[in-house]
């Protein structure tokens, strides 16, 4: 049967087995996947939230999904665990990635937040770090924020507990789609919960929080925002591969590494062994900072394994 050409749409939940929520012009129904879709062969995921579709309705009650629109980006990460290299796409169509971490525990891992930072350099995405539970802040935590405001990363300090910087975050996300994304027990959904109070969001109670790997959200979600915009809420990370990112596209996803590129000898220079490398020289004249070049070099020899 051939169904009637389709009203675009967008993919906001995930619900159950088959099914996912679409918002075609505000309202939300639920639609399932046209067989045909699903059997195709593909090297991705089929459908994630945020995806622009297309959705034909066969008779009132219905809706399906019959065409899922090329994404304009999309942030992914390699499948974890073994077998087949698989792309693992966890929101698509993005403005900015609210980058999570917190004080107190879990405890911020900056190799971690530099993953996280490629990969929206790499798709074009604004990202912001959130730094949550400020209520639990150690006095002398500004050694690492210096390296990253230098760069330009902008950097929110919030706690979905006291409120502090709420304002600011909710200022952030106004009319823009923002995901939010970071390791389990970060505070996610409580910040979400904090901005968007009538979701009631499962958040991790206090007595399970010095645990970790446990995760409270496991599926994404896309929200709509009171005055313009939309967030998502997605499962912790602990893994973060990069997915089809090109060795040699490496260090321009560090944006400080931009201007000593261009100084090394060697056009296809790695920045890690060659001489007269602009790189290194600026990172032994302290402009670049020695924990950032760390991490380039850490991705790069696993991008090259
Ligand atoms: N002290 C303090 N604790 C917080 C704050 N925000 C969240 N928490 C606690 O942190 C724990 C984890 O919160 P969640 O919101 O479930 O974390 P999440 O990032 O959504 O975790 P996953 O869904 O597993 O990825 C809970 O016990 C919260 O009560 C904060 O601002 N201050
Ligand atoms: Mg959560
Ligand atoms: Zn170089």
């Amino acid at each position: 049967m051939d169904l009637p050409p389709g009203l675009p749409a967008r993919v906001d939940h995930e619900t159950t087995a088959g099914f996912i929520d679409v918002r075609i012009d505000g309202d939300v129904v639920q639609a399932r996947m046209r067989g045909r879709l699903k059997n195709a062969p593909r090297t991705t995921d089929l459908c994630v939230i945020g995806d622009q579709v297309m959705v034909s309705q066969p008779d009132e009650q219905s809706f399906v999904v019959v065409e899922v629109l090329p994404r304009g980006n999309r942030f992914s990460r390699l499948q974890p665990g073994r077998g087949p290299q698989k792309e693992d796409v966890l929101v698509a169509n993005l403005d900015q990635l609210m980058i999570t971490f917190c004080h107190g525990r879990p405890v911020l891992n900056t190799r971690l937040l530099d993953r996280f930072l490629v990969i929206a350099e790499h798709e074009d995405i604004d990202p912001v770090i959130v730094m949550n539970k400020a209520d639990l802040r150690e006095p002398n935590d500004l050694s690492w924020r210096q390296a990253y405001e230098s760069i330009g990363y902008p950097i929110l300090t919030v706690s979905a507990g006291t409120g502090e910087g709420m304002d600011a975050l909710t200022g952030a996300l106004q009319g823009k789609i923002s995901a939010f994304v970071g390791p389990s027990g970060v505070g996610k959904s409580s910040l979400i919960n904090r901005i968007l109070p009538d979701l009631d969001l499962n958040i991790a109670s206090v007595s399970d929080h010095h645990g970790k790997g446990r995760h409270t959200t496991r599926v994404a979600s896309l929200y709509s925002l009171p005055r313009g915009g939309f967030l998502a809420d997605t499962p912790g990370i602990r893994e973060l591969g990069t997915w089809a990112l090109p060795i040699e596209h490496l260090d321009r996803c560090f944006p400080e590494l931009r201007t000593y590129r261009a100084l090394c000898t060697f056009r296809s220079c790695s920045h890690t062994h060659e001489p007269q490398c602009g790189v290194i020289d600026a990172v032994n004249a302290g402009n670049v900072d020695r924990e950032r070049y760390e991490s380039y070099v850490r991705l790069r020899e696993e991008a090259g394994a």
